[in-house]
């Protein structure tokens, strides 16, 4: 009987994460989870129930990460997903609070959770480690100078980890989405459902399931086949800044 291959997910309550918990779940994957929201955990716990393993977790708290992850079985895949975007202004309007919580979650989160899992991946030979980037990894836009930031650091650790990882059997590549209909656009722009949808107006926006069946894509290339950087758009979008909209 074939192996059942295992993924660990994080941010998996929302958007790109839980759709990717749904898809690689639906291809007979063990499934471990893991976000803030503990309600919305129980909620796919329960819809899923075999197959599925949830817990509580803030990735940007380092040793809450360490402990947790400890318990978890060395997963054949990590998706390295959880992330967000706060704010939308010029730099110098830009609040503190809001760098803080993207670069703790987007840049060190990412870190903290490469650095629990990898050592076992290496000691087992193998793996993959799949970063979720963004268009906003490779080009930056105005009002996004923190969150592109962020991403753009995203890009590098991916790129130097495919390094450090040569020769161990672990492959790490990065998915980098372009405008995706989630509630990202809601939290960057705190709360405010109305502005958050302008961003998706007259186009059409890829799905979290568009991106989930791309990370699955990229999971499933035979073992010596590693798709490095995928840079995902809308057929509406060209690039960050020149989006056609009808
Ligand atoms: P959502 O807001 O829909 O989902 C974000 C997920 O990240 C939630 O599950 C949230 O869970 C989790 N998360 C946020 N902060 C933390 C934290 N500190 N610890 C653990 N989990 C956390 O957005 P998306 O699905 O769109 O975003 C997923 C990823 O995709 C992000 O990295 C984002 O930057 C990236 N991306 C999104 C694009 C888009 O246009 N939507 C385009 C390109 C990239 P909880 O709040 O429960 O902790
Ligand atoms: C999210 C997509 O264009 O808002 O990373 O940066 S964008």
């Amino acid at each position: 009987m074939a192996e059942v291959k295992r993924i660990l997910i994080t941010g998996a309550t929302a958007g790109i994460g839980r759709a990717c918990v749904h898809v690689f779940h639906a291809e007979g994957w063990e499934v471990w989870c893991c976000g803030r929201r503990e309600d919305r955990l129980g909620k796919l716990q329960s819809e899923l129930q075999e197959r599925i393993h949830t817990f509580p977790l803030d990735v940007r708290e380092s040793h809450a990460v360490e402990g947790a992850l400890s318990e978890v079985p060395t997963p054949h895949l990590l998706l390295n997903n959880a992330g967000l975007s706060r704010g939308f202004e010029p730099l110098w309007e830009g609040k503190l609070e809001d760098w803080n919580e993207m670069l703790d979650t987007n840049v060190k989160g990412l870190l903290h959770v490469s650095r629990a899992i990898l050592p076992r991946m290496i000691e087992n030979g193998g793996g993959q480690v799949i970063n979720i980037g963004s268009i906003a990894g490779h080009e930056a836009y105005p009002n996004g100078a923190a969150y592109c930031a962020s991403k753009h650091a995203v890009t590098a650790i991916t790129r130097a980890l495919r390094k450090d990882a040569c020769g161990t059997g672990v492959r790490v590549s990065s998915v980098d989405p372009g405008l995706v209909n989630t509630e990202f656009s809601t939290v960057r722009f705190h709360g405010d459902t109305e502005r958050a949808g302008r961003t998706y107006e007259g186009m059409t926006p890829l799905a979290a399931e568009d991106v989930a069946e791309t990370v699955l894509w990229v999971a499933t290339r035979p073992e010596h086949v590693n798709a490095a950087e995928v840079l995902l758009l809308p057929t509406d979008q060209a690039s960050a800044g020149i989006v056609h909209r009808r």
